[in-house]
């Protein structure tokens, strides 16, 4: 990868919860945010059997190719890998990402959540893509959360790791663009889009919040110069 180059658009990333979409399919959440800005997608399922999960890894796989963003799996090599997703998101407790890395091979995208500076720099050397840095703000949206971190610590990731960092975590319409200021590539969020009465509207108030300020900053690394990924299905 040249520097300053990332292999995936992480400014406005979708996390997907069932338990907040009122109901409404998420291929139309999706549908309808992606329209309005939405650069990536990950499939989160904390709850559903396996069997279930893969048949919303296959619907959504199927809609993100027809737009054209990336679809990450949260959790599940196996999942991500039999959906022929871009990529996988591992959390601190799940596969380590060098050990992922061996299972998926050097294409497909690995995201690592880190909530320290040490998980930061042992997720690169292992060959994470991206980070998820966070949670940022407080948020009720993850059961076993930590506690907010604030935007000291992606301040410090930032200066610390090379590869593209998504905060996370409380973010929304107002706070976005001090995510990216203080020096996030993008933002990823669950509730603000996934929960509100519209979508669309909300990721469209996200995502200019998000490109003022990476306009502001001259480009992040993950605004400029993208390779999609995205796999055809
Ligand atoms: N990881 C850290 S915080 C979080 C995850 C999955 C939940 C973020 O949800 P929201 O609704 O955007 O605060
Ligand atoms: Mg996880």
């Amino acid at each position: 990868m040249k520097e300053g180059q990332s292999i995936i658009d992480l400014r406005l990333y979708l996390v997907t919860d069932k338990g907040l979409s009122r109901g409404r399919p998420m291929e139309e959440i999706v549908r309808q945010s992606v329209a309005a800005g939405v650069t990536a997608v990950q499939l989160r399922e904390k709850d559903a059997p396996t069997r279930e999960f893969l048949e919303q890894a296959f619907a959504l796989r199927r809609a993100t190719s027809q737009l054209f963003v990336p679809l990450i799996i949260n959790d599940r090599v196996d999942v991500a890998l039999a959906c022929r997703a871009d990529g996988v998101h591992l959390g601190q407790s799940d596969m380590p990402c060098a050990l992922a890395r061996g299972l998926v091979g050097q294409e497909m995208i690995i995201g690592v959540s880190a909530s320290t500076l040490e998980e930061a720099l042992e997720a690169e050397a292992d060959g994470a893509d991206y980070l998820g840095v966070g949670p940022l703000f407080a948020t009720s949206t993850k059961a076993d959360a930590l506690p907010a971190t604030g935007l000291d610590l992606l301040r410090t990731i930032r200066r610390a790791v090379r590869i593209p960092l998504v905060g996370i975590g409380g973010i929304n319409h107002q706070n976005g663009g001090e995510v990216i200021r203080a020096g996030a590539d993008g933002v990823a969020v669950v509730s603000a889009i996934v929960a509100g009465a519209d979508p669309g509207a909300a990721a469209r108030a996200l995502r200019a919040k998000v490109d003022e300020a990476l306009e502001a900053a001259g480009g992040g690394t993950a605004g400029r110069d993208c390779q999609a990924q995205t796999t055809d299905f």
